[in-house]
């Protein structure tokens, strides 16, 4: 069987003369059976168009082939929750378990305290970004080759994900991108919260630890979120790690069948 990718990205033109740039609204990836291409490519357009983040004035829809042979079938991430009482909490429990598989690199010395901090710095330095932040536990280097944009992880979607919805699950899509990610050649651990200003759960994985999810990561309201992908530079070569992240194709097994789509953000 031949399966389509489809990918969608929305943005806004946003300041006036030589302050003017896009900014982005809303991205999505699926990959899915020839019949379901139309239908998937509707709903994204109105998963664009009724965004939260506000109505776009660019929007590009991408659909490419993609033979049953380039796909590499995974086993979804186990997941496990994490329930706090406040977002600082949240955010406190992320680190407690990001940490641990920071310090063995050039931040070895340092304390937990202090990676601490670096991973909130690094944090705040995701939220313009489209993409996720790759970053080298071995050097302690940024590994995107644009900083600005970052890098996303793209041609993925649940094996069993052929369902038609225009509306984000936010849990569905994240499981299918972090088991991708956690997949990835050198790849330690990943950080994420999102951008949306009502979704306030984010998660932390890697093979080890599975699929995190942390109940409360940020205020109600606030637009600020990104993906930090923890990387060690020792155990795999970056550009592979970009190459697999962008451009190898992955549907995800995914227990529940009937609740998993595909990626939107
Ligand atoms: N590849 C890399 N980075 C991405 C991608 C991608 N495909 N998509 C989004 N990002 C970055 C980007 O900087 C966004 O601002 C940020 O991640 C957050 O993206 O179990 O919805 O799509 O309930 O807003 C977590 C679900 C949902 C937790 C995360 O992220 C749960 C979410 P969003
Ligand atoms: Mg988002």
């Amino acid at each position: 069987m031949d399966y389509y990718s489809l990918k969608m990205r929305a943005s806004q033109q946003v300041g006036e003369g030589e302050n003017a740039h896009e900014q982005h609204i809303s991205g999505a990836e699926r990959i899915v059976a020839r019949e379901n291409v139309e239908a998937v490519c509707s709903a994204m357009v109105k998963r664009a168009m009724t965004h939260s983040k506000g109505d776009p004035d660019f929007i590009n829809v991408k659909i490419e082939k993609v033979h049953e042979s380039d796909i590499r079938i995974l086993k979804a991430l186990p997941v496990t929750r994490v329930d706090v009482d406040t977002w600082q909490e949240g955010l406190e429990k992320a680190f407690e378990l990001i940490t641990p598989l920071m310090g063995n690199g050039s931040d070895n010395q340092r304390s937990s305290q202090e990676l601490r901090e670096k991973l909130q710095e690094l944090l705040k330095a995701t939220f313009p970004m489209r993409g996720a932040m790759l970053y080298d536990i071995a050097t302690g280097k940024r590994l995107e080759p644009d900083q600005d944009r970052g890098v996303r992880a793209t041609y993925m979607d649940a094996l069993q994900g052929n369902v038609v919805d225009s509306c984000k699950n936010h849990f569905n899509e994240a499981i299918v991108l972090a088991t991708k990610v956690a997949n990835a050649p050198g790849m330690v651990a990943e950080f994420c919260i999102s951008d949306d200003p009502n979704y306030i759960t984010g998660y932390v994985a890697s093979k080890e630890l599975g699929y995190v999810r942390i109940m409360k990561m940020k205020e109600m309201g606030d637009e600020n979120g990104g993906r930090i992908f923890l990387f060690d530079s020792r155990k795999a070569d970056a550009e592979e790690c970009i190459d697999y992240l962008q451009k190898k194709k992955v549907l995800v097994e995914v227990v529940d069948s009937r609740r998993v789509q595909g990626r939107m953000t």
